[in-house]
């Protein structure tokens, strides 16, 4: 009989496949000294990949930091569903700022921590990209400028889903939201607007910067745990589905978050001093159709007939990605 190489996906795992691999590649989450910081338990919806997210950065932070760690969270829905009064999910020391000043009160935590002369207790500040590139984006600029001793994660849904998917400065071309053209020729966001925010952290020439996805969970936990090694100000812009604003199924936020990193959309890699420094190649390019197609946010880009100006565009956005970080090696 034919022999056949049997392949552990599961490796890196919480369950059995853990014990395949080396100390060192271990995955915080399959450790069972996790410190589950953002405990199961909360309100996110079925499937939410900021949730999600947020869980394998924080317990990488936690661990990274000997478990001396303050987070400030922007209001939005990881605040929302994580902390309804008087219950909380969060195991950690946990401080709900305003919905636009995160980073500035994230950073004079780690000032009160100087000056308490506990400087090993380390800062980490996040929020939705509406807390981020919209409303906290002088707060954030200023953090990077003065490069406060503080992580900042973006957990990036595209939209303010917390108060009903309004479009933000993150919502991609054609995406449609509760503020964007919904009659018409052109339903959706409109094409040529937006901020690339890690481009704009890198600009800063700030520590550390990388983009993260939640389908490479394992690669956004060794992100942040070496952004939690170095001080100053570092930035980590993670992507996170929602099902609900993108239309997308539960079950599919890990499939659609690949999509996006495997077509070019959302390119991952690190930068240092605002030079890149590394970048995570695509395994198997797909066309952005793959990606668009499971979501009902772009449900109008494929009607009878179907917008192939608008995907073509969408398609052009993505290999200039490709070409821009050498994703194809
Ligand atoms: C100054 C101010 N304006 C508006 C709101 C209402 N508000 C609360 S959460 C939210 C949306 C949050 O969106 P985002 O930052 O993208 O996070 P998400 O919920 O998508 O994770 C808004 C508009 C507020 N709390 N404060
Ligand atoms: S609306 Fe989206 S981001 Fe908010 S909890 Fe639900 S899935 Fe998560």
């Amino acid at each position: 009989m034919e022999e056949q190489f049997v392949k552990f996906y599961q490796t890196g795992t919480f369950t059995v496949g853990n014990r395949l691999l080396g100390e060192n590649q271990r995955s915080v989450q399959a450790n069972m000294q996790r410190t589950n910081s953002l405990n199961s338990g909360h309100r996110a919806c079925q499937g939410c990949g900021e949730a999600l997210g947020a869980r394998y950065a924080i317990d990488a932070a936690m661990q990274a930091t000997g478990n001396r760690l303050v987070a400030v969270n922007a209001t939005g829905c990881l605040e929302v569903f994580s902390t309804p009064y008087p219950q909380t999910s969060w195991r950690i020391p946990w401080i709900h700022s305003l919905f636009g000043n995160a980073a500035a009160v994230a950073s004079g935590v780690a000032a009160a921590n100087r000056a308490r002369g506990r400087p090993d207790v380390r800062v980490i500040a996040q929020g939705g990209d509406g807390g981020t590139t919209d409303i906290g984006f002088g707060c954030l600029s200023g953090m990077f400028e003065r490069n406060d001793d503080v992580l900042y994660i973006c957990y990036d849904n595209q939209a303010y889903m917390n108060t009903g998917v309004q479009r933000s400065s993150a919502t991609p071309p054609a995406a449609r939201t509760a503020t964007t053209p919904s009659v018409g020729p052109s339903i959706g966001n409109v094409f040529g607007t937006g901020k690339n925010m890690p481009a704009i952290a890198m600009a800063h020439g700030i520590p550390y910067v990388a983009t993260a996805s939640v389908s490479n969970l394992r690669d956004l936990e060794a992100k942040v745990t070496y952004a939690m090694s170095i001080d100053g100000a570092r930035y980590i812009h993670v992507l996170v589905p929602c099902p609900l604003g993108w239309g997308s199924a539960p079950e599919d936020t890990i499939r659609v978050a690949r999509l996006a990193v495997e077509s070019g959309l959302f390119p991952l890699f690190e930068a240092r001093h605002g030079e890149i420094t590394g970048t995570t190649p695509i395994r198997h390019k797909v066309p952005v159709t793959d990606y668009l197609k499971i979501q009902k946010r772009f449900a109008h880009l494929f009607g009878n007939p179907p917008d192939t100006g608008r995907i073509a565009l969408i398609q052009m956005s993505a290999d200039r990605n490709i070409e821009k970080f050498g994703l194809l090696q």
